[in-house]
């Protein structure tokens, strides 16, 4: 491996050589025994979508210029991207359906484990997506409300958008998606219509493959958006919460369940049991009882909702198991390494599969149903006391680092705080200030660790680069674990790295909504699935301005991107018409023609475009770059 540091968190660095002496392989050695890496694969110039092939375009033009059916190098990028773009958006569109799936059950009055914690959140999305909520009983809203958001899964006509699609964007925005034929009518009809479109012998015009992988991302954003919206209805909006994160959340006199993953349907239930368990805990020898921490963005849901401290994002997830202190590690879906289970095997660490079409080998399987989640929620932890049993106390390594972190900040959240200020019109203070330039702009950070890059480096560095320039930071997904961590959670982290007018701004808003000081320099917003959040803030402030938000000061980053989710959420991303960067080179370099309509063309098109910059001080260059056209366009 190159000398780049693996990371800069400082409990990995402490790990990393224990686990080593000890023999214990994390992602970080298997990234290195790849090197190097497949050239035609980091390009997205090797087809396999039949069996004529593996087919691999030559890159300096010698050899072979098409597969054997004659796809050529764009035809084959730009379906590999839109295949990888409609897997994103089936992991997050399945998670919404089964979200919508809760709500109609709960709505129907049969799964007793489920409350609607935020009634009126129900209302404003039954008032949003036209159902007449006035005088209607709560559940039977419940019932409309799922039942319009399973439609996005299930309306044939393709000349209906999707209601979620549809309703949370502007309409300047909606018809232009819609006369580029994108916009999405049926999240699960558009995704089998991309599989379908890339089969052998279909769409190889490479631009119209792409048009295709905007729709998918679309139907991505659809999914995305109503699971968010719906998790707040049964879980509740989160609120600003003070809590920790770093591996030394972990204590060493608990019970240790590790919750990772990304579905709140479950970890939601174990908080609640294991608060009832705790006496059962404590004889079993646990004087702290059970301590419950977070991982990847199932840890971002119970952190911003319960203030359950995040123990680490995505690629240190290992690491957790090596601590030696994990008694049960439970997981549901997605980012979950299967590693994981033969890591634990060095240790007494349950893992614990609960989803059927999920299970890891060398797992124990707790099947998770809606309608008896208290029954698996007390198995659960019934096995995580028994397994600390078993704990080797002379192999728990518990690092000492943890930081402050404030979370739970939705888009409700940041509206009430703003209120504080403009109890009329909470949204002046916000617009006066990125008029006045005070706030440059905004930039939403999102997206995963990659060990193709020191972890959490690009977040950290881009940030502190941005905060300088006095743009707004908001965070979601493992980026949100990456800036807990590392402390820019917090109001010292403003008080450090903001420019004076951001800290003006970011003060006279923290202590008017009751913080005592500034709020923190960048806004956790949530899972890696709440990314919506940021849309609804930047869509209410484009209405409040009169323009859509392809002339916003707003910026994306995923400065660390790997999941075919972040790669659905990005390119949704740029067709609602934001500058979106990754710090990662995308797999589609091996075709000019994607490279160039993703960087360049999309601009003209939907306002919106990729910046590929992988020197993260480079990077927060071009996006405040990009900020600063957005003000010129508006004149400001
Ligand atoms: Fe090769 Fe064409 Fe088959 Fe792809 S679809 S593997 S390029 S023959
Ligand atoms: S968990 S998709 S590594 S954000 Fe949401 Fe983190 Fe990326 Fe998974």
């Amino acid at each position: 491996m190159s000398k780049m540091n693996k990371t800069i968190d400082p409990a990995v660095n402490y790990l990393l050589p224990l686990a080593k002496k000890a023999g214990l392989e994390t992602a970080w050695d298997r990234y290195e025994a790849m090197q190097p890496q497949c050239g035609f694969g980091e390009l997205g110039i090797c087809c396999r979508i039949c069996w004529k092939g593996p087919c691999r375009i030559d890159p300096f033009g010698n050899g072979p210029q098409r597969g054997v059916c004659g796809a050529d190098a764009h035809t084959i990028v730009a379906r590999n991207l839109s295949r990888m773009i409609v897997a994103g958006a089936a992991a997050h569109s399945e998670h919404g359906r089964h979200v919508a799936l809760t709500l109609l059950e709960v709505g129907e009055g049969h799964a007793p484990a489920y409350q609607i914690k935020d009634e009126q959140k129900l209302r404003d999305i039954a008032e949003k997506l036209n159902l007449s909520p006035a005088g209607k009983d709560i559940k039977q809203v419940a019932k409309e409300v799922a039942l319009a958001s399973l439609e996005d899964f299930s309306r044939q006509k393709h000349s209906i958008p999707c209601n979620w699609a549809k309703e949370t964007m502007s309409a300047e925005r909606v018809d232009k998606l819609a006369k580029l034929g994108v916009m999405p009518h049926n999240i699960d009809a558009v995704i089998t219509e991309i599989m379908g479109r890339t089969h052998v012998g279909c769409d190889a015009d490479a631009v119209n493959v792409l048009l295709g992988g905007l729709k998918g991302a679309l139907a991505d954003y659809t999914g995305m958006y109503l699971s968010t919206e719906l998790s707040d209805v049964l879980f509740g909006t989160p609120e600003p919460v003070v809590t920790a994160a770093n591996l030394g959340v972990l204590k060493k006199d608990a019970v240790n369940i590790a919750v990772h993953g990304h579905n709140p349907l479950l970890s939601e239930i174990i908080c609640d049991v294991a608060l009832k368990m705790n006496e059962e805990a404590k004889k079993a020898g646990a004087k702290e009882g059970i301590n419950i921490v977070g991982i990847c963005c199932t840890g971002n849901e119970v952190m911003m909702r319960r203030g359950i401290p995040l123990a680490t994002n995505y690629l240190s997830q290992e690491l957790a198991i090596i601590t030696g202190a994990v008694d049960a590690m439970v997981v549901d879906v997605q980012c979950i390494m299967p590693a994981i289970t033969s890591l634990a095997e060095c240790f007494h660490t349950q893992v614990i599969t609960t989803m059927r079409e999920n299970k890891i080998t060398g797992a124990t399987h707790i099947e998770f149903h809606e309608d008896s989640a208290f029954d698996s929620a007390k198995k659960i932890v019934e096995v995580a006391i028994d397994a600390f049993k078993r704990r080797d106390n002379r192999k728990v390594n518990i690092p000492d680092y943890k930081q402050t972190a404030i979370a739970g900040f939705s888009a409700e959240a940041i509206m009430a705080a703003l209120s504080k200020v403009n109890a009329k019109d909470p949204l002046k203070p916000l617009i006066d200030n990125i008029v006045n330039g005070n706030i440059q702009g905004i930039a939403l950070f999102a997206g995963c660790n990659n060990p193709q890059v020191t972890q959490d480096n690009n977040f950290i560095t881009i940030a502190k680069e941005l905060a300088k320039n006095n743009v707004l930071m908001l965070a979601t997904g493992c980026g949100a674990g990456a800036f807990a961590k590392n402390g820019l959670m917090t109001q010292e982290a403003t008080e450090a790295y903001a420019g004076d007018s951001l800290k003006a701004v970011l003060t006279a808003i923290g202590k008017a909504a009751g913080f005592n000081g500034p709020l923190p320099l960048v806004l956790h917003m949530g899972s890696c699935v709440d990314n919506t959040r940021a849309v609804k803030v930047a869509v209410a402030v484009a209405d409040n301005l009169g323009v859509d938000l392809d002339k916003l000061p707003v910026v994306a980053s995923a400065p660390e991107a790997m999941a075919e989710k972040a790669v659905a959420i990005g390119t949704w991303a740029v067709a609602l018409g934001l500058p979106t960067h990754i710090g990662i080179v995308p797999q589609i370099m091996g075709s000019s023609v994607v490279a160039e309509f993703l960087t360049e063309k999309a601009k003209d098109l939907l306002g919106g475009y990729f910046i590929v910059e992988t020197d993260p001080e480079k990077a927060a260059d071009q996006l405040f770059t990009a900020i600063k056209e957005r003000r010129k366009g508006l004149g400001i």
